[in-house]
C-alpha cells in the first residue's frame, strides 16, 4: 500500500491477532509471585448504620494475612474520591470515601478488606465476617427521594437533593403561545449496567524504603489515577506510576477514580506486599458504576406544518448514593439536546438526586444518548401529532449546511454539518418510500412495521483546555511526543489510551501518513504514566480529534527538523529541499534523496548534523483546539411488531454516518458496530432494576440481558464525510456515535409500528410484555 494513502486506509487492526489468540496482557494476567489476594467484603443493605465489623474469626482463617475496616483505614485517606465540578459547581457533594465506617448507603459499598495468600482463602475468611447493620429504610425512587418525609441519606446535607440548575434561552411561554400543536411526555432512560468483558482488576505494589507505588489498573484514566493515588494517599505524585495494559472494554465504566484502586494501593502499603483485586461478575454489577437512570419530561411547542418553536425539558438525574466522579457530567445532555434543529425557545432543567443505588457515571455517550433520545422523539411525537412525515419534520427544522459553524441557543457552536445529506442518503438506503407502502399495506393485513429515524447530533473530541477548564475544571488537551530512533523507527506516546478502539493501528495510520513511514516502523505507547507526557485519556470520543491530531503535529515538527537536516547532508538550500514519502530531496530530483533512515542516524551525530542544531529527532505537543468536534449522521431502524406476542424484531438498520475524516474507515465501521449494537440494548433489553427495599434485582448476566449477535440484523453502513475545521486532520470522533443514535431510531419505530394502537411512547427497554399490553390496551386497534 502507498504510505500516502495511509489516512482512510481500512488496515486490519494490528492489536487483534494478540487479543484473539489470548496472548493480551490484562491486569490479571501480570506475574504472580509473592501477591496477595484481596478480597472485599460489601454492603448487602442498601443504607444502614454500620455497628460493627467482626473479623476475630476470620483472622485465623488459613493463609490470611490481615483484615481491614473502614475505621482501620479512614486516617490513611488524606482526600475523599473526587467528584469534578461538571457545569454544576454548587451541587451538594457529599464525601465518599473508599470504604465505609459508620454507614453504608448502597449495596455493594465497600465495608472490609481480607488479604490472604489465595483468593480462595481471602473468599473463605470473608465468610467468617460478621459485619452488624441496623438497617435503615432505603430511597429508591427517583421522583419521590425529594418529598418530605423521605430518609436521608447524608444526613449532613438534609436533604436528597444535590443540585437543581437550569439552561434555558429564548421565550418558551411565547413559543407555547405561537404553538399550534402542544405536547406533553415522559421519556424514560431506564439504569444501565456497564457490561465490559473485562471486570476491573488492581495490582498495586508499593516499595516501603524508596516511598514508590506501581498500579496497574484495568482503567480509562491512568493519569487520572495517577494524580488522585498521590493526593488521597499523600505520596508525591513522581513518585507514583500506574499503568492501564491491555483494557478489555471500558464503555465509560472505568472512567473515575475507583475505590478500589485506592484501597489496593493503600492494602498494598500496610502490609509491605503486592496486592491484587480482581472483581467478580456479580461484584461488577453492583460496585462498577451503572450509566443512565433518568426521566426526562418533555414539553414541545409546534406548528402545524411541523416547526418546532420550542422545547422544555425536565431531566431527573439519579446519581445514586453518591456524586459519581463524573456523575453530573450527565448534565451536558441538557446543553445539547436542541440537536440538529433551530429552534426560538428552549428551557432546560436538571435537577439531581441521591439514592440507595449504586452511583450512577458515564456509559457509552454519556449525556448524548438521553440529548438525542429527547430530541429525536420529540420531532416523532410532532410528526405524529401533525400528520406530517418523520422525514419532512426533521428537514423543516434541520439546520442548514450554509448556516454552519452554527451556535445554539445555550451558545454552543457546532463546528461544521450538513444534516439533510445524510438524512437523504439513509433514506435512498433504505428505500423510504417504498417502505411506507409496504407499511401501509402491511397495516391493512394486521402485520406491524415500523420505520424509526434518528438523525443526530454528538458533541465530542474533548476538548478546548478553556472551555473544559470553565465547565469541568480540568484543561484537557491532546498530548503526544514522536521519537525518531538512530534506525529510523518511530515511537508515538500518546495521552490517550484504548480499551477496545484500535489506536495502535490508527495512530500509526496519522504518524506514518506524516514521515512516510510504514507502520510496522511505529509503535504506539500507551497507558503508561512512567512514559512520555502527561495524559489526559480516553472518554467522550476525544483520542482521535486530541491526541490524534497532538501525534499529527509532533510527527510534523519532526518532519520539518528532519527536512532541515536532510538540507544540510544534502548541502542544498532548506528552501529547495522537499520532505515526500520517508525522502527528502531538491525539488526535481528524486533520486539523489537521503531517506528519513539516514536523517535519523544523522540526527545523532554531531559531525553530520547542521552547525548549531541540537541533537535528536523528537517533538511533542500540547494541542489546544479552538472548539469541540461534531460528529452527525442518520440512522433508520426498520421493525417488525409480532401481533401475538408483542416481540420486536429488527429487520434493517441503517447509518449514514459523519466523522469528518475518516482515518481508518474499517475501524470507524467496528466503532459504529459496537455502538448501534449498546443502543440497541438499551431500547430493547437492559434494564438495571432495583426492588422497593433497595436490592439489586438484575446482578447477574441472567436477569441482565445484553444484545448477543442474535438480537442484531447486519448494519448497512455508509458515510459522509464534512471535515471538522477545529483540528487539522479534518477528524471527529466516532466512538460513542453508534450508541448515540440508535436507542432513538428503534424505539421512534416500534412506536411508528403501534401507531395503529394510538401508542405515542413506549419506554425502554421496549420488552415484549409492554408492547402486547400497549397493544391490549383501551380495546386494541384504533385505526
Ligand atoms: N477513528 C477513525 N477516524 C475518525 C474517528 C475515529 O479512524 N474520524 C478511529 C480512532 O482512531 C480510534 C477509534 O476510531 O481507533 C475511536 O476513536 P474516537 O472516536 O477518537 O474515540 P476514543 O478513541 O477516544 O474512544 C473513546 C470512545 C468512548 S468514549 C467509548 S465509551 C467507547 C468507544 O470509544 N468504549 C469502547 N469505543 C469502544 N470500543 C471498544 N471496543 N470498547 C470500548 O470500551
Amino acid at each position: 500500500m502507498a504510505i500516502s494513502t495511509m489516512i482512510g486506509a481500512s488496515i486490519k487492526r494490528r492489536e487483534d491477532p494478540e487479543l484473539i489468540t489470548g496472548t493480551g496482557s490484562f491486569v490479571d494476567d501480570l506475574p504472580q509471585t509473592g501477591v496477595l489476594h484481596m478480597y472485599i467484603v460489601r454492603s448487602t443493605q442498601p443504607h444502614a448504620r454500620l455497628l460493627g465489623v467482626e473479623t476475630s474469626a476470620a483472622k485465623d482463617a488459613d493463609g490470611v494475612v490481615a483484615i481491614l475496616t473502614g475505621k482501620d483505614l479512614r486516617p490513611d485517606f488524606q482526600a475523599p474520591l473526587p467528584v469534578t465540578p461538571t457545569f454544576v459547581p454548587d451541587k451538594k457533594a457529599p464525601a465518599q470515601y473508599p470504604i465505609a465506617t459508620d454507614k453504608v448507603r448502597y449495596v455493594g459499598e465497600p465495608v472490609a478488606l481480607v488479604l490472604a495468600t489465595s483468593r480462595s482463602a481471602a473468599e473463605d475468611a470473608a465468610e467468617r465476617i460478621e459485619v452488624r447493620y441496623a438497617p435503615l429504610p432505603a430511597v429508591t425512587d427517583l421522583m419521590t427521594a425529594t418529598e418530605k418525609g423521605a430518609p436521608i441519606i447524608h444526613e449532613e446535607l438534609g436533604t436528597n437533593l444535590s443540585y437543581e440548575s437550569k439552561f434555558s434561552a429564548g421565550d418558551m411561554e411565547a413559543a407555547l403561545r405561537e404553538a399550534d400543536v402542544t405536547i406533553k411526555e415522559r421519556l424514560i432512560q431506564q439504569r444501565l449496567i456497564p457490561v465490559a468483558v473485562e471486570t476491573r482488576g488492581v495490582v498495586a505494589d508499593y516499595k516501603p524504603f524508596a516511598n514508590t507505588l506501581t498500579v496497574w489498573s484495568s482503567t480509562q484514566i491512568p493519569h487520572f489515577v495517577k494524580v488522585w493515588l498521590a493526593v488521597i494517599l499523600g505520596i508525591p505524585e513522581s513518585q507514583v506510576r500506574v499503568v492501564a495494559p491491555d483494557v478489555g472494554g471500558g464503555f465509560g465504566s472505568k472512567i473515575r477514580v475507583y475505590p478500589e484502586e485506592i484501597l489496593t494501593a493503600l492494602a498494598s502499603r500496610k502490609v509491605g506486599r503486592r496486592v491484587k483485586w480482581i472483581e467478580d461478575r456479580s461484584e461488577n454489577m453492583r460496585a462498577t458504576h451503572h450509566g443512565r437512570s433518568q426521566i426526562w419530561d418533555v414539553e414541545v411547542a409546534a406548528k402545524k406544518d411541523g416547526t418546532v418553536l420550542g422545547v422544555r425539558t425536565t431531566q431527573w438525574l439519579d446519581l445514586g448514593a453518591y456524586c459519581s466522579q463524573f456523575g453530573t457530567f450527565m448534565v451536558i445532555g441538557v446543553l445539547v439536546a436542541q440537536g440538529a434543529y433551530k429552534l426560538k425557545a428552549f428551557d432546560g432543567r436538571s435537577v439531581g438526586v441521591f439514592t440507595n443505588r449504586t452511583p450512577t457515571d458515564a456509559y457509552r455517550g454519556a449525556g448524548r444518548p438521553e440529548a438525542t433520545y429527547f430530541i429525536e422523539r420529540v420531532m416523532d411525537l410532532v410528526a405524529q401529532k401533525t400528520g406530517l412525515d418523520p422525514a419532512e419534520v426533521r428537514r423543516k427544522n434541520f439546520i442548514r449546511k450554509e448556516e454552519q459553524p452554527f451556535t445554539t441557543l445555550l451558545g454552543l457552536t457546532y463546528d461544521s454539518g450538513d444534516y439533510e445529506l445524510t438524512l437523504s442518503k439513509a433514506l435512498d438506503m433504505v428505500g423510504y418510500r417504498q417502505l411506507r407502502q409496504e407499511q401501509a399495506e402491511k397495516r391493512k393485513q394486521g402485520q406491524y412495521l415500523g420505520i424509526g429515524l434518528s438523525t443526530y447530533i454528538e458533541i465530542c473530541g474533548l476538548g478546548p483546555a478553556a472551555t473544559t477548564q470553565a465547565a469541568t475544571g480540568v484543561s484537557l488537551w491532546g498530548m503526544s511526543v514522536v521519537r525518531l530512533h538512530f534506525t529510523g523507527k518511530a515511537t508515538v506516546i500518546i495521552g490517550s489510551s484504548p480499551h477496545g478502539q484500535g489506536h495502535e493501528t490508527t495512530f500509526a495510520q496519522i504518524v506514518g501518513d506524516v514521515l512516510g513511514l510504514p507502520i510496522e516502523d511505529i509503535d504506539v505507547v500507551h497507558g503508561d504514566t512512567a512514559i512520555g507526557p502527561m495524559g489526559m485519556d480516553t472518554y467522550g470520543s476525544r483520542s482521535t480529534a486530541m491526541d490524534g491530531t497532538a501525534a499529527h503535529l509532533s510527527a510534523t515538527k519532526v518532519r520539518e527538523k528532519a527536512r532541515k537536516i536532510a538540507a544540510h547532508l544534502l548541502e542544498a538550500a532548506e528552501g529547495d529541499v522537499v520532505y515526500e514519502n520517508g525522502k527528502a530531496f531538491v525539488k526535481g530530483t528524486p533520486s539523489k534523496a537521503v531517506t528519513i533512515q539516514e536523517i535519523a542516524m544523522a540526527a545523532f551525530q554531531t559531525n553530520r548534523l547542521p552547525p548549531g542544531m541540537e541533537g535528536g529527532l523528537e517533538a511533542s505537543t500540547f494541542f489546544d483546539p479552538a472548539n469541540f468536534v461534531w460528529p452527525f449522521g442518520a440512522h433508520i431502524a426498520v421493525v417488525e411488531v409480532d401481533g401475538e406476542t408483542g416481540a420486536v424484531r429488527i429487520l434493517r438498520y441503517v447509518a449514514v454516518d459523519d466523522c469528518g475524516t475518516r482515518i481508518n474507515p474499517m475501524v470507524v465501521d467496528g466503532q459504529l458496530h459496537g455502538g448501534i449494537a449498546q443502543g440497541i440494548g438499551q431500547a430493547l433489553l437492559e434494564e438495571g432494576v432495583y426492588d422497593a427495599e433497595g436490592q439489586l434485582k438484575t446482578g447477574t448476566l441472567v436477569d441482565y440481558l445484553i444484545p448477543s449477535a442474535a438480537d442484531l440484523p447486519r448494519f448497512e453502513l455508509a458515510a459522509t464525510v464534512t471535515p471538522s475545521p477545529v483540528n487539522p486532520l479534518g477528524v471527529k470522533g466516532v466512538g460513542e456515535a453508534g450508541t448515540i443514535a440508535s436507542s432513538a431510531a428503534v424505539v421512534n419505530a416500534v412506536v411508528d409500528a403501534l401507531a395503529p394502537f394510538g401508542v405515542t411512547d413506549i419506554p425502554m427497554p421496549v420488552t415484549p410484555q409492554k408492547v402486547w399490553q400497549l397493544m391490549h390496551k383501551n380495546g386494541g386497534r384504533k385505526r
